[in-house]
């Protein structure tokens, strides 16, 4: 599996999936999200809604993801994921990883080869871009895909098709993020 980092716009990139960092009601939002919607169109918010109606009458909880189609972003689907929000005491580094690596789990049973991720986390959820960066690329070269030989143990066993996911592109908005992107691939 490929990992890099790129500063740009993520809702222009031509990949798979392209990851939301959304909140928990998963009806739209600032930031990225904000970013994703207006880019997307009402069709994605149509699809948020009717999730919420169906499968997540709760919410998505924190460090979890769920996909839907992309709309007019020139991607195939969006799967939104929800970081831990550092000013409501959500301060766990391992919720943050888990939004990474369930997000490449729902991708991977899509059937995606490729994937961006945006700075989850690192705007309105108040977390450190170098911490975010630590975590969000530990986070993919763990990830039992990342090897190409498809296989895993334990609870997520089953639910992985064989490894797909060749490309995964940090996608981030300004030159101060990258290079915390920069540094943490380099280490
Ligand atoms: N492309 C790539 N990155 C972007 C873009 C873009 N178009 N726009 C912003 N970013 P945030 P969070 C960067 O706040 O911290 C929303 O309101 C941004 O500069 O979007 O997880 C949700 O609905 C920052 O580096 O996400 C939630 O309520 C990174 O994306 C809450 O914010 C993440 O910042 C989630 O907060």
């Amino acid at each position: 599996m490929r990992v890099e980092a790129v500063e740009g716009d993520i809702t222009r990139e031509h990949v798979d999936v392209v990851v939301n960092a959304a909140n928990s009601s998963l009806l739209g939002g600032g930031g990225v999200d904000g970013a994703i919607h207006a880019a997307a169109g009402p069709g994605l918010l149509a699809a948020c809604r009717e999730l919420r109606r169906t499968t997540l009458p709760g919410g998505l909880p924190v460090g979890d993801a769920v996909a839907t189609p992309a709309f007019d972003l020139p991607a195939r689907w969006v799967v939104h994921t929800v970081g831990p929000n550092r000013h409501a005491g959500e301060t766990d580094p391992a919720l943050l990883a888990s939004c990474f690596e369930r997000s490449l789990e729902v991708a991977a049973g899509l059937g995606a080869t490729s994937v961006a991720f945006p700075a989850v986390g690192a705007g309105v959820y108040g977390w450190d871009a170098d911490e975010v960066a630590r975590v969000a690329v530990g986070a993919v070269r763990a990830w039992p895909d990342a090897t190409g030989t498809g296989t895993t143990t334990g609870a997520a066993a089953g639910r992985r098709r064989p490894a797909c996911v060749e490309l995964v592109r940090f996608v981030l908005f300004s030159p101060r993020v990258h290079d915390a992107f920069a540094r943490a691939l380099g280490a």
